[in-house]
């Protein structure tokens, strides 16, 4: 076997379905993680994030003795990098955590080894990687120093699964392979073949690099044409909705849906790294950013406004209205909060009413930290008795049950068309 043991060095949403796909192919996987509590709730085979089908696949790989996690670094044939990116100051991204990966693994790194970066990062990241790794190993040789010819394969290829559909996506996604070299990059499709159905397509490391920024730049920017329009239709007292329903009856015009702002921590965070590298160029990348990211405050304004109307027809005091928002997740049928547009305008919210505020969200069972002591966690009946405005921020499959004859309120926002 070429890879008798491939270690993953980051077991989030995405590294830990990762080992578990091989795992699953009866391979020896070791996950490395800084997170003890991951590491040992992992040892015992079960899940410490949430993703449809994940246990299942851990606990049997957990159980034949193929997947174990640990916070040491071990030797191995194949490091696959899959730890957080994140931007930090002006949205410039931190690599920090790939730096640390590189540290742990520099160590236990030995000639032959292919190491792997799957962490969105910014274009050059790789060489980044290897120079890294270079500086902390003189004694072997690395593609950016002896090409074909260096002891250690490094390569980018990028992860592209959708949350909630990972371990679907996973295996049947075509698969960028970024090598530094053409020897680096055969041997990641050889890897990754270990358990894809869908194709390896072959590039260099810094086009792999660009082509998964660009794949997430492309979604916001589409998103930001969705909400800019809804912000016009509302200048215009037009339906968004309907407008997009028959725009898109045309054969080459395909407009996504608008919304309370874009969340997750991948749209709302890649395109910044290609503005940070391409401040004169990235016009319209970064304007897609600031138009989605502008939408939560938007909606805030819809409500107060919508508020004020309920305090002028129905004599109430402020204190005596009570506003009731649907949806915390950042997107629906998750229990994800990360990033999450819903969350910003229920915290912006939850700050400026003095009545009350009810939150419905039928995916967690308690309010996180920053909601927990202006806002109450209701049910979707006890919200539609009690409110007198009604805020939709996700589309949860379990709010489009509601039937409209029990949505009596005259001050609704929608920000998702769902009582339209
Ligand atoms: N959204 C809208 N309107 C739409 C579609 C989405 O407002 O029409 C919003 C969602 O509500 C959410 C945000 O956009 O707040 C992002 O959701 P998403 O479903 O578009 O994407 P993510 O963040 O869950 O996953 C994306 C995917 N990228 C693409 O579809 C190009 C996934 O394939 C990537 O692997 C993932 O980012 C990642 O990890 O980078």
């Amino acid at each position: 076997m070429s890879f008798a043991t491939i270690s993953v060095i980051g077991l989030g949403y995405i590294g830990l379905p990762t080992a578990a796909a091989f795992a699953s192919k009866q391979q020896n996987v070791v996950g490395i993680d800084i997170n003890q509590h991951a590491v040992d709730t992992i040892n015992r085979g079960a899940i410490h994030i949430v993703e449809p089908d994940l246990d299942k696949v851990v606990k049997t790989a957990v159980e034949g003795g193929f997947l174990r996690a640990s916070t040491q670094p071990v030797e191995a044939d194949a490091f696959l990098i899959a730890v957080p990116t994140p931007f930090k100051g002006d949205h410039e991204p931190d690599m920090v955590f790939v730096k640390a990966a590189a540290e742990s693994i520099a160590p236990v790194l030995k000639k032959g080894a292919l190491v792997i970066l799957e962490s969105t990062s910014p274009v050059g990241s790789t060489e980044q990687l290897a120079t890294w790794l270079a500086e902390l190993r003189p004694d072997l040789t690395f593609p950016h120093q002896a090409g074909e010819a260096a002891d250690i394969n490094v390569a980018y290829c990028p992860e592209r699964v959708l949350p909630g559909q990972v371990m679907v996506e996973l295996i049947k996604n075509d698969r960028v392979i970024g090598g530094m070299t053409p020897v680096c990059s055969a041997r990641a499709s050889e890897l990754y073949n270990i358990f894809l159905e869908g194709e390896c397509v072959v590039t260099n490391s810094r086009t792999a690099e660009m082509c998964k920024l660009t794949e997430n730049s492309f979604r916001d920017v589409n998103i930001a044409f969705a909400n800019e329009l809804s912000l016009i239709c509302a200048a215009q007292e037009i339906n968004v909705w309907e407008l997009i329903r028959l725009a898109n009856r045309h054969p080459r015009v395909n407009i996504l849906q608008p919304g309370p702002g874009v969340g997750g921590h991948c749209i709302a965070v890649d395109p910044w790294f290609i503005v940070a590298q391409n401040p004169e160029q990235a016009k319209l990348i970064r304007t897609a950013r600031e138009v989605n990211d502008g939408k939560p405050h938007w909606v805030v304004n819809q409500v107060k406004a919508a508020v004020a109307d309920c305090l002028s027809e129905t004599g109430k005091r402020a204190s005596e209205i009570t506003i009731a928002c649907f949806g915390l997740a950042f997107k629906p049928n998750i229990d994800d909060l990360r990033e999450s547009p819903a969350m910003e305008i229920a915290a912006l919210l939850s700050v400026w009413h003095s009545g009350k505020m009810l939150v419905v969200e039928p995916n967690i069972h308690q309010l996180p930290k920053k909601l927990v002591e202006q806002c109450e966690l209701a049910s979707v009946d006890d919200a539609l008795q009690q409110a007198d405005v009604l805020v939709m921020l996700v589309d949860h499959q379990a709010f489009k049950a509601i039937p409209g004859t029990q949505v009596q309120q005259c001050w609704i926002v929608d920000t998702k068309g769902v009582w339209r």
